[in-house]
Formats: structure tokens, sequence, C-alpha cells
């Protein structure tokens, strides 16, 4: 790949010396022997779903190899890992102050230590006893149950997700939001649709018989660092990795992996693409349909198995081989070489994972986006057999288990009767609200409690002014964390906000689980807080649920103190939640496993014929808007680009860690990455100092960098970039489309010449 780009001034490889940088200041700072403890405690990496760490020893994987723990989860562990904040902090700061804190601000405040609370009308957050906690908690709860909801954020347990979705169904609520309707939601809607079943069919030891990755909208150096040494690993084994991305990201060219120290000392990293293919964002589809003509016009369609496994498949024939290159082409501003390229390899190889990120899902045709993937799959035969299949990467560690344990506003038909057979009733009929529709609904003045457990569901929205004022018309919020965010200081309830500190998942005096994106349950040991009372005043997630639901119903329908004890909950799991039979008994077993019916092997469905579900998926129409669109004079010089927002590596999603990104060659927060020819032909120069105009609002002093994305495109970070924006969203998963966003880029004629 010698002829690719280079960011101009970012890294020449992913990973490499900047993480072991990392890695050797975190140990020697005072808490250095700490976080080597917790990295051994037996529990799940706290940060992303790839899945590290559990009942093996901090440091192994699923297939109990070594050395796989990146440098995100010491980071993740050593926010954990800081001073409580001291009492007295909130008397002394007020909220016009606090709101004046960044994210990495917030953040280094410390641990949430005592519950506070923002009484109506008062300017400070102040201490309150767990005692009064549970008396409002019992007057917010008892409402119509249409008019509470709850929002979650995956980094809480199984336990504490399943307990959180049992109180909103007994109380008649399915307003359960959780943040992988911001995330995943298309993926999980799409291949349920496709294949009967929403996760990845492709578990770790599958994906190790691979011989070609598809990898499509995913910076996975900098957000699932040790799926890369799978990635080596295949490369090495003489498979090919086809990347998919408007972004030439430099750790998916070359990435020099810690857990092959030698290789990347002596070759600076191994060669990650095969074939880099730089689209349009947002055209992902009609790649995918140019694929599939391609596939079609070099006889490399699998017939027979269409015909056996799949049903639908004439159609989507039909369509690829009826809509012209000319149509793709332009489209997807690829080649038609290019795509045949890809269709090749994709067609003679023997086993292919398609993989995917948030590219793909944070789209207006999210479903459409992930459809045309498992076309393409089912087409070439992909799916089904071992080393082959469809794989969405997952973000937060937990994510994924929030979603099989019920919080979602889609539960299974199974899941519904076993619950209301726990119940002793029938659950509510009432649709509940998904992320985007919690904001809507709560702007619209109908929601009076929200129950936040963890996440920052003010910064993580699009239009943040928008989710500020929709906050503000609940009554009652409540924010379990274990850290203050932005969201604590900007997304205020009207009348009282609580911010209720919790243990984190290695502090817990229980046993928890949780579910990796690739489906392996782990099993997480009880651990200690190094926050000690009196000073510090904390409580588990699965205590605060089960005392609010006690307070609220007693002992009906169930035991909801009995329900404290976690190995309880982990035998009603198991009863109750397909897959997960082997929950009640891992406590003894100490058995991690991967969740029954997930992974196929055989092209043997779960749809209602057993076969395979393919939809033709249209090509969208992609335009953008002149400048004046933005209120920019006739002949005042501007360029309207297609930003994409996503994260940095020293970042977790609304948490900023660290302010540059070295492999972008982004130096702080307040960049915008753009293509060189774009900064020349609108008469603009790198590092010049811009305006940036979206349809909700601007950012000024943003700083131009040069890099590797393709023309006609722009990068920046998220959460900052959110006050930019409305962002459409996918009808059929309710994602916001923050991959796709038309802004303008200017020079503030206010400033010129100053
Ligand atoms: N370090 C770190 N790790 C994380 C997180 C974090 O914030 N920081 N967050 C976690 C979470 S919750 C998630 S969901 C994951 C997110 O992980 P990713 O999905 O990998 O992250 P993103 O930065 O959102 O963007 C992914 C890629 O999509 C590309 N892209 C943009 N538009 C398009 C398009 O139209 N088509 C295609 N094919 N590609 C496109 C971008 O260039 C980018 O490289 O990471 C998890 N891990
Ligand atoms: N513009 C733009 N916006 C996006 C995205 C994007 O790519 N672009 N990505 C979207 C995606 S993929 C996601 S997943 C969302 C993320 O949205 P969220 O999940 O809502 O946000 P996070 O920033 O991950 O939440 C972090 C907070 O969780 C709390 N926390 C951490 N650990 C624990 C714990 O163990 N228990 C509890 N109770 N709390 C804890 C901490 O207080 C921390 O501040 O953002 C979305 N927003
Ligand atoms: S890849 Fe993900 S799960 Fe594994 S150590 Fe890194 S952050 Fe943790
Ligand atoms: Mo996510």
């Amino acid at each position: 790949m010698d002829n690719l780009p280079h960011s101009q001034s970012g890294s020449e490889a992913g990973g490499g010396l900047p993480v072991i940088q990392y890695w050797v200041e975190q140990t020697l700072t005072p808490q250095g022997l700490r976080l080597w403890q917790t990295l051994n405690h037996h529990s799940a990496c706290l940060s992303c779903a790839w899945g590290t760490g559990g009942q093996k020893g901090g440091f192994v994987n699923e297939a109990g190899e070594y050395l796989q723990r990146c440098a995100k989860s010491v980071e993740a562990i050593a926010a954990e890992l800081q001073p409580g904040i001291k009492p007295g902090f909130f008397q002394q700061y007020c909220l016009h102050q606090l709101q004046q804190l960044t994210s990495q601000e917030c953040d280094r405040l410390g641990r949430l230590s005592y519950p506070l609370i923002l009484r109506p009308g008062a300017s400070h957050y102040e201490p309150i006893s767990w005692e009064e906690v549970f008396q409002i908690a019992t007057k917010a709860f008892s409402i119509a149950p249409e008019r509470i909801a709850t929002y979650s954020s995956g980094r809480s347990s199984n336990e504490a997700a399943y307990l959180l979705q049992l109180l909103m169904r007994s109380l008649g609520s399915n307003n359960l939001a959780d943040c992988s309707d911001l995330c995943h939601a298309p993926s999980t809607v799409g291949l349920k649709q496709v294949f009967g079943s929403g996760t990845s069919m492709v578990c770790l030891e599958s994906l190790k018989h691979s011989d070609c990755v598809v990898l499509i909208g995913s910076n996975a150096p900098a957000n699932h660092p040790r799926l890369m040494n799978e990635l080596i690993q295949l490369r090495e084994r003489g498979g090919k990795v086809i990347v998919i991305n408007p972004q030439i990201e430099i750790g998916l060219v070359k990435f020099a992996s810690p857990a092959f120290p030698i290789k990347s000392l002596l070759t600076g990293g191994s060669d990650i693409s095969s074939l880099y293919l730089q689209l349009i964002p947002g055209s992902d589809v009609a790649l995918f349909v140019g694929l599939q003509k391609s596939l079609l016009e070099q006889n490399l369609i699998k017939n027979k198995y269409l015909s056996a496994y799949t049903q639908g498949w004439e159609a989507v024939l039909d369509y690829a081989r009826h809509i012209s290159w000319h149509t793709i082409t332009t489209t997807c501003g690829l080649s038609q070489e290019e795509i045949t390229a890809a269709a090749y390899l994709i067609g003679t190889s023997q086993r292919v994972v398609f993989a995917w990120a948030m590219g793909i899902t944070q789209h207006s045709n999210g479903v459409d986006n992930v459809f045309s993937i498992a076309n393409t799959a089912l087409i070439t035969g992909n799916a089904g057999k071992l080393g082959a299949g469809t794989m969405p990467i997952r973000g937060h560690s937990n994510v994924q288990g929030f979603g099989s344990m019920g919080v979602t506003i889609n539960l299974r038909q199974e899941i519904k009767q076993a619950l209301s057979q726990l119940l002793g009733k029938s659950l509510s009929e009432t649709p509940g609200y998904h992320t985007r529709d919690l904001i809507e609904a709560a702007q619209q003045g109908k929601v009076d409690t929200l129950f936040c457990l963890g996440g920052n569901l003010y910064a993580a929205n699009p239009n943040l002014q928008q989710a500020k004022q929709a906050l503000s018309q609940i009554e009652t919020i409540f924010y379990v964390s274990t850290k203050p965010n932005l969201g604590h200081f900007h997304g205020l309830a009207k009348q009282q906000t609580l911010l209720l500190p919790v243990f984190n998942r290695f502090e817990n005096p229980h046993k928890t689980t949780t579910e990796s994106g690739n489906n392996f349950v782990r099993l997480n040991d009880e651990g200690k807080s190094h926050l000690q009372p009196p000073e510090a005043d904390l409580i588990s997630e699965v205590e605060l649920i089960t005392e609010i639901a006690h307070c609220l119903h007693g002992e009906t329908p169930i035991n909801w103190r009995k329900l404290q004890d976690t190995t309880y909950v982990r035998e009603v799991i198991a009863k109750t939640i397909p897959g997960y039979q082997q929950l009640a008994t891992i406590d003894q077993t100490k058995q991690e496993f991967i969740i029954a019916g997930r992974i196929f092997n055989e092209p043997k469905f779960p749809t209602a014929d057993g076969k395979a579900q393919i939809f033709v998926t249209p090509i969208p129409q992609l335009t953008l808007p002149h400048p004046t669109a933005f209120g920019l004079a006739e002949n005042q010089q501007g360029i309207v680009v297609i930003l994409g927002t996503g994260r940095s590596y020293g970042q977790h999603n609304t948490v900023v860690y660290r302010s540059a990104d070295k492999y972008r060659g982004m130096p702080h927060r307040h960049c915008i990455l753009m293509n060189p020819t774009d900064i020349k032909t609108a008469g603009l120069k790198p590092h010049q100092q811009v305006t940036v105009r979206g349809d909700a609002g601007e950012l000024k002093n943003i700083e131009i960098i040069a890099g590797a994305i393709r023309e006609g495109v722009a990068f920046m970070f998220y959460p900052e970039a959110n006050v930019l924006f409305t962002a459409s969203t996918d009808p059929k998963s309710g994602t916001p489309a923050y991959k796709r966003v038309a802004v303008c880029v200017f020079v503030d004629s206010h400033r010129q010449g100053s």
C-alpha cells in the first residue's frame, strides 16, 4: 500500500510507541501498583466490547492468549482509581463555575463518592442522605408509568441491567432508552430481520479461521485495539483485509501491536489493509450493490447456497443487475475497477468475515447499510460456516449484555412471556421511547422522571441545545455514575437533579457478569474500592435499583431485596433470557461461556422458515446544500463539506482523557480534519482558524488540519461537535446520522483582517 497518502502530520503506524509510553507513564504514577493489581483483577476490561479479562486473568482473551490488554483499558482504570471528590467541593463551586469545565476537567475532578442533589432553584449541588434519596425516588416513580423513563450506558453489569428493565416492566413502562440507540441499533434491527439474531454470528475462534476480513466503517486500531492482533495474524497466514472508510486511518494501513513486540520493533508494524476503499460517506449501500453486481458479472455468486438457505435473493440480484455502473460509481465515488478488485477478493476467498462499526450504523439508512452487507455475505455463501459471517463490532464493554437482558424497546417475544410470568401480569403494550424519542418526548413535557444508569445522555445526543432544553422539562433526574461528566452540569432537571455514586465493575461487593461483542459471557469477581467510608458513601447499582423497587413494591410480585444477592439474579436470568442457561451455575463452575444460539457455523437461522431473509437495499441519493443555506452571502467564500464525527484513541465517548490525537495529527480537540485539495480550493490554509457552521449551531476558532481524508469530507471530534447539527435519524432504528452531516467551513468576516 505504498501509494497511500499518509496523514500529513500524523503517525506512520497505529499502536506503537505512544501506547507503550502511556503504559510506562501510568505505571510510574503513585497509583501504579493499584493499577497493576486492578489489571490483574478477575473482571472484564471496562472499556470496549472486544472483551478481555475475566476469570482467566486480566490479560487473557477467551482463546487463552496473553497480552491482550490495550492502553485504553489502563486509561479507564486509572480514571476510576482517582481519589474521591473532596467533601465541601460542591459547596465551594456553583453550577455556573462547573458549567465552564471541559469534558476532561469534569472527569479529572475525581470519583463521585457521596450522593448529591441540586434542589429546586439552588445554585450548588449539596450532599444528601441515601434515606432521602430513596424517599425522593419512591415519590418520583409513583406516577403514571408512561411518564417515567430510563436511559442506560453499557458499562454496568448484566445483573444491574436486568433489574433495571424488571423494575420498569413491573411499573408498566417500556421507556428503556439505551446508548445502543445511538450506536449499533441498526445492526441489531437489521441482523434480526435477516438472520433472526441481532448479534455477531462470529466468535473469536471462528474469526481465527477466516481468510478475508472486510472492515467497514471501523477505526479498530483506536477503538478495538486487540482486534488488530487478529488482523495481523490473518495477514500473516496469507489472508486479505479490505478496508472501507472515507478516511485513511493510519492504524488500518500499518499497526504496531505490543502483543508482537519484536515484529513491531523490527518492521515498524504489520501491514493491515490489502485494499483500501475510500468511499463517499453514507454511500456504503451503493458500494455493496456494486460488489453484488460485480460478483454477478464475475460469476462468483453461490446460487445453490442462495436457493437452499435464503429467501428473497432473486429481487436483490435483479436490482444489482439492472442498476447502472454509472449510478453506483457516482454515488460511492469509487471506480468500477476498485469495486471489481474488491469483489474478486471477496468472491475468491474461502471464508469471509464482514465486520463493521459506526461508519455503517450512524447514517439515515443505517439498517439498509447492514442489509446490504448481509446480502453480500449471503450471495457469496459467507454466513453459517466457520471463519465467515457478519460481525458488528460493539462499543461499550457490556452494551450487548444490556440488550440481551431486555433493556430495549424491541423486546423479544420469548423474554416478554418469561417476564410476564415472573411478574405475574402481562407487560404493557405501550411502545417505549428510544433515546431520540425520549429527548423529543421530554421536550414536549411528556416525561417527569428520568433515571440514568451511567452514560451521558446530554452530550451523547446531537443538538446539545435541544438536549439541554428537553432535559430541563423533566421534574426529577437521577444520574447514577462513577465520575462527574458534562451531563451532570448541563443536563439539569426542572425541579431536582441527583448524582448517585456507585461502585464500578472491579469494586462491587458481589460478583457480576458481562457479555462481549463476540457473545462471550465473563464473570467479574467481587472487589474493594479504594474509596473508604466515612468520606466515601457509595452503593452498588444492584442494591440501588432493588432498594428503589423494594420501596415501591415491597415483596410483590417478587422479593426485591432477595434480588440484592446477584447469585439469585443470575438464576432468574438463566430462566428468563434465551441462551443464558449456563449463568445459573457460573458461580460454582466459574465457567465463562458463549451464549447458546448466537454463533452460526451451519447455514440454518432462527427465522420463521429457517432461511436468511434478503431485502433489497435502494441506493441512496446523496446531496449537499449550497453555502447560502448556512446564511453565507452569495459572494462569501466558504466550503460545504460532509462532516463525520467520531472519537480519538484518547477519549471514551463523551469522556476525554487526552486532548491530542497523535495518529491523525490533530493536536487538540478544536480541529477539523480536511482534505488538502479542499483546503486549497476554499482559499484556506492548514492551521488557519475557521468557523464551522451546521444547522443547529457553530464553533469558532477551529484549526484546520490537513489529513488523509477523501475530498469533500471532514472529520471532527464528538462530543464538542454535537452543538453543530440536528442530524437526521434512520427511521428503521432511530439512530442519528452522526457520520454524514453537512457543515459550512468559512472565515468569519468579523475576524478577517484582525
Ligand atoms: N478509544 C476509544 N475506544 C472506543 C470508544 C471511544 O470513544 N474511544 N467508544 C466505544 C464505542 S461506544 C463505540 S460504538 C466504538 C466505536 O468505534 P468506531 O465505529 O470504530 O468509531 P468511530 O470513530 O465512530 O468511527 C468509525 C469509522 O467510521 C468511518 N466512517 C465515517 N463515515 C463512514 C461511512 O459513511 N462509511 C464507512 N464505511 N466508514 C465511515 C470513520 O472514518 C471512522 O474511521 O468504539 C468503542 N471503543
Ligand atoms: N457526534 C457523535 N455523537 C455520538 C457518537 C458519535 O460517533 N458522534 N457516538 C454515539 C455512541 S456510539 C455512543 S455509545 C454514545 C455514548 O453515550 P453514553 O454511553 O451515554 O456516554 P459515555 O460517554 O460513554 O458515558 C460515560 C459516563 O458513564 C459513567 N460511568 C462510567 N462507568 C460507569 C459505571 O460502571 N456505572 C455507572 N453507573 N456509570 C458509569 C461515567 O460517569 C461517565 O462519565 O454517544 C453517541 N454520540
Ligand atoms: S481491546 Fe477493548 S476489551 Fe480489549 S483491552 Fe482494549 S479496550 Fe479492553
Ligand atoms: Mo457506541
